[in-house]
């Protein structure tokens, strides 16, 4: 089957390319070294609109299309939200028919597999090209040298001085590419991917078996460096594999995108018309100092009109909240992976510095606060600065985020150039995340709308607003919940052995562990509800509205606390799954191995979900929007996207909950440590207790709240998160009105869908017009 769907893609892929290249309109390159795409099989038959097709197909051949489709594994080339988001936007891109292709690394290790054992996380490999991949396709002549290392030597050619780069190393790198269907539409985009495979001209004179079988063995080394996506998504380590990865990638494709460009064009003077380059975060920067490299270098240009294409074509998409996050490149390293590119960006940092000094004079702090190169017993390239001093655009991913950006990240940058500095909000496909994933509810949202335009406009969707109070709406509304509630009912039990009932609220935490996130508020949360319930005399128990707790997410590899988190998930669990007197008034549920397809099923089926990070901590979120827009009600921090998630659908339809960013901000600054909330100690004392075991093995999650300062302020909004909770649970019993906010919820999610963020970028950073290619 996912062959002939091949087929099918290819062949409205080869058609949008000849078209694309017959128009030779301004393209767009969408650089990132994640993308997450999940599954291909039912996204690409829904995009193509022969779902019902192969449905019946199928049948007659006596096969049920679900299952099939479950037997695929998820395509995990990247972390947590900034990897979803560029599969997203790559949906958005071939929808809209923006003339545009995604760059990135053919990983053959994705995100590693998250394994539970007693209740810790291990990790597995994810060699997911094991069987074949049915949807890529190999290109072996679309290849490029990649060079690493060496030395720079100062040339006298025809008048001029040059410099000449002598590499040390060659790589090849071999394209794959990957149709990307657009929905309603033919066109069909490309997401090429670089494998590295040992360059052919290697020199492969043997003075013995020895030397013969050591040169094959060196070949062979070069398929490293697309060997193992980095699993962290927070630290930065200065490794040089990682840098490898970064340049070879970024290498290859402005070969190839200069290469497309002088398929038509004679000379340069047009390139900033016909190119934008994309750079999600900083990973990619290096193509800013390639393209220089090249154009200077190779293409003989002035560095003058080297420098004004880079600074017309390039914008950038920060991802990060706090200064520690931004990436940062040793100078040692960078010089002798890259020579030649070092010299480069001290010769852009040079001029950046004088521009400086004309405008500010010698403001030593400043000047070293903004320089590219970073001063100290280590010197690093600070891979943001140089992303600014650059590109024309810079944008955050959430209102709230670029207001972090002017007031402290990139204050100083601000302040010269405020006109750079924009935020797209964060969006997720309507496709993938209700088309695909909720088919049930997006029959009745059709059904109500009286048409399916909501798919590429999602704006449509405040028309449920006219139908909020039709009784049999929100009896259908309701029906489709709980079926999509009993396949989550059944995921379960084959995860975890547990069968859990689909009358309780189902209370879901799914997204990468990480301290500022608080999956440990929620836990402890969940211990205090725990230990009231224990604690009440069977009149008030009636009372008590039943849960299901559900958390998910993987752990970096070395990311001690965030796995301590994981165990004391399970280990709280263990304690109260198994308690008699519990019931089924609470159950707490981790779920293995979170990902793509898992988040597929669980969001349809969540009744509540959980978006508790301290304010000011989640540049945007994006889980947020695919519970929002399939009905899932937000328990949720006044933090990133959730401030513009409450304009579109009201705080009245949400819970939110905690400090404020401008408040978590005021306590930082007065270094208060507020006395900690009597619930709240009263819950760390049981883990510290060893109520759940293990408590030598916890002891440091409940110092980071009572010894070391409480940084993500969980004593601070404890008693407002138990109040967000109570009022989930009051107007749980009220199913009417529970029914009614969750359709508020869908109806207000428009604003949320990637195409708007892809509209916002195409016309106000990119410059790119559709280009869609005819039927
Ligand atoms: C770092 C070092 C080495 C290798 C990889 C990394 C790295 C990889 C991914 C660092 C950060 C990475 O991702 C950060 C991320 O996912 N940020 C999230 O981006 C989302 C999309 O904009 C936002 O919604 C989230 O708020 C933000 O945390």
């Amino acid at each position: 089957m996912a062959h002939s769907v091949r087929d099918r893609l290819i062949e409205r892929w080869h058609d949008t390319q000849q078209f694309f290249k017959k128009k030779d309109p301004k393209r767009l390159y969408y650089l990132s070294l994640e993308f997450l795409m999940g599954r291909s099989l039912s996204n690409s038959i829904i995009n193509l609109g022969v779902k019902d097709q192969y449905m019946d197909a199928l049948n007659q051949l006596g096969f049920s299309f679900e299952i099939l489709a479950e037997q695929e594994g998820d395509a995990a080339l990247g972390n947590g939200g900034l990897a979803r988001l560029s599969a997203c936007q790559m949906d958005s891109l071939a929808t809209m028919d923006f003339p545009a292709w995604g760059y990135g690394l053919r990983y053959q290790y994705g995100l590693f597999r998250q394994v539970i054992l007693d209740g810790f996380q291990h990790e597995q490999p994810d060699y997911w090209l094991n069987f074949g991949n049915p949807w890529e396709i190999e290109r072996v002549h679309v290849s490029y040298a990649v060079k690493f290392y060496g030395t720079v030597e100062e040339k006298h050619l025809n008048g001029k001085n040059c410099k000449v780069w002598i590499p040390g190393e060659t790589v090849e790198a071999v394209a794959y590419d990957n149709p990307i269907p657009g929905y309603g539409t033919r066109n069909t985009i490309n997401l090429r991917l670089w494998a590295a495979k040992p360059s052919g001209q290697y020199d492969m004179e043997s003075f013995g078996t020895g030397d013969y079988i050591n040169a094959i063995i060196d070949r062979q080394k070069a398929e490293t460096i697309s060997s193992v996506l980095y699993p962290d998504d927070r630290s930065y380590q200065g490794k040089e594999l990682r840098l490898k990865q970064q340049y070879f990638f970024v290498s290859a494709s402005v070969q190839d995108i200069i290469r497309r460009f002088k398929d038509s064009h004679s000379s340069f003077d047009k390139f900033h018309e016909k190119v934008a380059l994309q750079l999600n975060d900083t990973h990619p920067s290096l193509a800013i100092v390639e393209v220089i490299r090249v154009l200077v270098d190779e293409e003989h240009l002035s560095w003058k009109e080297a420098w004004d294409i880079a600074c017309n074509i390039f914008s950038y998409t920060t991802h990060t909240v706090v200064p520690e996050g931004l990436e940062k490149i040793p100078v040692d390293l960078l010089g002798s992976l890259l020579p030649r590119h070092l010299q480069i960006i001290y010769d852009i940092n040079f001029s950046f510095t004088e521009e400086l000094k004309q405008r500010f004079g010698l403001d030593y702090d400043r000047l070293s606060r903004m320089s590219i190169i970073e001063e100290g017993a280590v010197k690093n390239i600070r891979m943001a600065n140089l992303s600014i001093v650059v590109c024309h655009n810079v944008n955050g991913v959430s209102r709230a985020h670029l207001d972090t950006l002017k007031s402290k990240v990139f204050k100083d940058f601000y302040e010269l150039w405020p006109q750079k500095f924009h935020h797209k909000t964060n969006g997720i496909t309507q496709r993938r995340w209700v088309v695909v994933s909720n088919p049930g509810l997006c029959d009745l949202i059709t059904k109500w709308l009286g048409t399916d335009a909501w798919i590429r406009e999602v704006d449509l969707l405040l028309g449920l607003r006219e139908h909020v109070e039709n009784k049999e709406l929100q009896l259908e509304w309701r029906t489709v919940r709980r079926v999509n509630k009993i396949r989550l009912v059944e995921f379960i039990e084959a995860m975890t052995g547990m069968k859990v009932s689909p009358d309780a609220m189902f209370d879901v935490q799914i997204k990468r562990i990480h301290e500022y996130k608080r999956q440990l508020l929620n836990i402890l949360g969940i211990i205090h509800r725990y230990d009231c319930i224990k604690n009440m005399k069977d009149s008030e128990r009636k009372r008590v509205v039943p849960r299901v707790c559900i958390i998910g997410g993987k752990a970096a590899p070395g990311y001690e606390m965030a796995k301590k988190i994981i165990k004391l998930c399970h280990s709280v669990g263990e304690k109260i799954n198994s308690d008699p007197d519990i019931g089924d008034l609470l159950k707490l549920i981790f779920i293995p191995d979170y990902n793509v397809s898992v988040a597929e099923l669980v969001i349809p089926g969540s009744d509540l979900s959980q978006h508790i990070s301290t304010a000011g901590h989640e540049a945007s979120g994006t889980g947020s929007m695919k519970f929002l827009i399939n009905g899932c009600l937000l328990l949720a921090t006044a933090d990133g996207s959730t401030l513009e998630i409450i304009d579109e659908i009201g705080e009245e339809n949400m819970f939110i909950c905690g400090a404020k960013i401008h408040e978590v901000a005021m306590m930082r600054e007065n270094g208060e440590a507020p006395k900690l909330p009597l619930e709240l100690v009263h819950v760390l004392r049981m883990v510290r207790d060893g109520y759940f075991g293990h408590e030598e093995y916890f002891k440091p999650l409940c110092d980071s709240i009572e010894s070391a300062g409480d940084f993500y302020l969980l004593g601070h909004d404890f008693p407002s998160y138990l109040e967000a909770q109570a009022a989930a649970d009051k107007a749980f019993v009220d199913q009417e009105t529970w029914t009614k906010m969750s359709i508020l919820s869908t109806a207000g999610s428009g604003k949320f869908s990637s195409d708007r963020t892809i509209g916002d970028y195409a016309a106000e950073t990119w410059g790119i017009e559709p280009c869609r290619c005819p039927f």
